[in-house]
């Protein structure tokens, strides 16, 4: 199947269109593309002139193929007593209602809806409704804070918000609605107001009677939802149309909204899927993501149901009540497919075997692995104790921006090797070229890159396509530039080995060191900062940040606390600092470049590699940093 996807690639995915409903054959040409930025724009299209519903696809034609009855989600709440489910013809019928709402409140084919909501099956059926009457949806991750959801309201500019009241994260309850009123208020002082938000009341964590209310502007989901009809009409599609925008870190800048249409992500997230997890009708699949990244879109969401798969969604924190919640939820529902990421797994390596040897963990057939390069232990660790030495892993390598796998094993298709991701995957031919461009043969290391487009490969950054080509394609021109390094074994093996750009990966989530500088620095008693990716134990990688303070200010233990909330309020949780270091000078070169180079190696206590720093514009810093590593 390669063989033929790379040979004819038009033949091959055609044949795997065809296996979905599509309103209107697509034209003569199966796809186009650009991308050699020197022959000009860039630009990919597949199956243009295609007409079809991805959500039609997920959920009627299940139905009509005799699966209505069938379990779509089983959902798990923080506390394990509290559960639900719904089969394909109620999701269906979920969906619609929501759908029929939204249309009533104006919403039309190509309008933005800004979802920001936690792991209720909710999510999944907010993305779908939208889906189905051809809006736009964009998911924010429900921890990003009230500064990071207010910047993508006010760059795609939603005509409604869809949240809920509150979550419980194991022991925590989190007020999702005041972060979205905070959000609100902030836009519409940049100009941007939205007149609906439509608000789930998630009576698990929190009442109504709680909840503050916008008159005129909060909707309660529960008071309105369900008067609406069950059945929806279907808005159809190009297959060019936008499904979704799920805004990601880049090395520079504000985030950038990464665009995919969808026929191409339709056919590619659902063959990825059933592919790389040898995917059965009668398996059920759990996913930990969470989908507000893009694992969750794929392959909580799109791929699996588009396969008419049983899927796990789960509300709470994967350690909570204690470290065996996963093997509990496992034995509950008796998953088969289990996908997750290296960070939970080194967390529950250390938390001790007996967490997971007290479940039976019989129906476990095949294990996942994405977020960010599995170290080899990590590997041994999940595939022995949790698979007991008999299910295959799938560790997965992609990027928002690829839309669904790869790189990847096929289960069983070939031995595998402790953190290599393996072979791509049907369509993708990738590159390992040197600093020049050069592609490079046989084994090596250098910058992964990828030839050709693929059906499933994000089309623009939303307004903005010429950051688009300029972060993707003209580093390399010929090529998609993927931002990792990676290396090829002898055996035709890729081993993925992290970013090499200034993207840093904490616990498998994409944060620019310049999305944390521009945060700290907007503290009032810090002039200047910069940060660095660390080895961390249990996240992959942690954050370091040298922070230069204000004239005459001092350091401070109170001034540390500050600024790391600073940088929580900004961003979120997730991107707090690990380390403050601080810098009275930081080390530049004469033309004002802070060398990351040595920050990181100080960083990391590798203060004999610090390497050439006769460049710098004033060497003596470096001393200064080094004495000051403890503060
Ligand atoms: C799906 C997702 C993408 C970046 C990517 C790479 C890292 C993801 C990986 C992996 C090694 C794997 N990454 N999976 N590195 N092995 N199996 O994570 O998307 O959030 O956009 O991050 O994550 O560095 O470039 P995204």
């Amino acid at each position: 199947m390669y063989k033929w996807s790379i040979e004819d690639p038009a033949g091959f995915w055609s044949g795997i269109a065809s296996q979905f409903y599509w309103k209107e054959k697509w034209g003569k040409q199966v796809f186009s593309e650009n991308i050699d930025v020197t022959k000009g724009d860039v630009k990919i299209e597949w199956f243009k002139g295609g007409i079809t519903n991805i959500c039609y696809n997920c959920l009627d034609r299940n139905v009509e193929i005799g699966n209505g009855g069938k379990i779509a989600i089983y959902w798990e709440g923080n506390e394990s007593n509290i559960d639900g489910s719904l089969t394909y013809s109620e999701l269906l019928q979920k969906v619609c209602q929501l759908a029929n709402y939204l249309k009533d409140a104006g919403i039309k084919k190509g309008d933005a809806v800004v979802i920001y909501l936690p792991m209720l099956m909710e999510l999944p059926i907010a993305m779908l409704a939208c889906a189905r009457i051809g809006a736009i949806h964009s998911v924010v991750f429900a921890g990003f804070s009230a500064e990071s959801l207010a910047q993508r309201i006010m760059d795609c500019k939603p005509k409604a918000v869809i949240t809920c009241n509150a979550v419980k994260r194991g022991p925590k309850v989190l007020h999702l609605k005041d972060i979205v009123d905070a959000a609100l208020s902030q836009s519409a002082e940049n100009g941007i107001s939205i007149d609906v938000c439509l608000t789930y009341e998630n009576q698990s964590a929190m009442m109504r009677g709680d909840t503050k209310w916008h008159q005129g502007r909060d909707i309660w989901w529960q008071d309105v939802v369900p008067k609406y009809p069950m059945t929806c009409e279907v808005e159809w599609v190009d297959a060019e149309d936008p499904l979704f925008l799920l805004y990601t870190s880049g090395s520079t800048g504000k985030p950038k909204g990464v665009l995919h249409t969808t026929g191409g992500y339709m056919l590619y997230t659902a063959t990825t899927f059933k592919y790389a997890f040898d995917y059965k009708p009668s398996d059920v699949y759990w996913c930990t993501a969470d989908c507000g990244w893009i694992t969750g879109h794929s392959y909580i969401t799109y791929g699996p149901m588009l396969n008419g798969a049983t899927v796990v969604v789960f509300e709470g924190a994967p350690t909570y009540p204690d470290a065996g919640r996963c093997w509990d939820i496992v034995d509950k529902y008796k998953v088969t497919l289990f996908y997750t990421a290296p960070t939970l797994i080194r967390s529950l390596m250390r938390a001790g075997d007996e967490y997971v040897t007290r479940y039976s963990r019989k129906s476990l057939r095949v294990l996942g692995s994405v977020g960010e390069p599995i170290n080899p232990s990590a590997w041994r660790w999940f595939f022995n104790v949790v698979g007991d030495s008999r299910c295959p892993i799938s560790d997965t390598w992609w990027q928002t921006e690829t839309g669904g796998f790869m790189i990847t094993p096929l289960p069983g298709g070939w031995p595998q090797k402790p953190g290599s991701a393996t072979f791509p995957f049907f369509g993708v031919q990738p590159a390992i070229v040197d600093e020049k461009g050069v592609e490079l043969q046989g084994e090596c290391s250098g910058y992964l890159c990828l030839k050709h487009s693929w059906p499933g490969v994000f089309r623009t950054l939303y307004g903005d396509h010429e950051r688009y080509e300029t972060t993707y394609f003209k580093p390399f021109p010929g090529y998609y530039f993927s931002g990792d390094g990676c290396s090829r074994d002898k055996d035709g093996y890729y081993w993925l080995t992290g970013r090499v750009d200034d993207v840093i990966n904490v616990s498998g989530h994409r944060i620019g060191t310049a999305e944390v500088e521009s945060a700290l620095v907007s503290h009032p008693q810090c002039s200047e900062a910069a940060v660095v990716g660390v080895e961390h134990e249990v996240k992959g990688q942690g954050i370091y940040a040298f922070v230069t303070l204000a004239d005459g200010v001092p350091y401070s233990e109170e001034l540390r606390k500050s600024l790391i909330l600073t940088v929580r309020k900004q961003i979120g949780a997730f991107a707090a600092p690990d380390k403050i270091h601080w810098a009275p000078g930081l080390p530049k070169t004469r033309s004002g470049k802070i060398m990351r180079r040595i920050l990181r190696k100080i960083a990391s206590k590798q203060l004999d590699e610090l390497g050439d720093i006769s460049t710098l514009a004033d060497p003596s810093v470096i001393d200064q940093l080094i004495t000051l590593t403890d503060c």
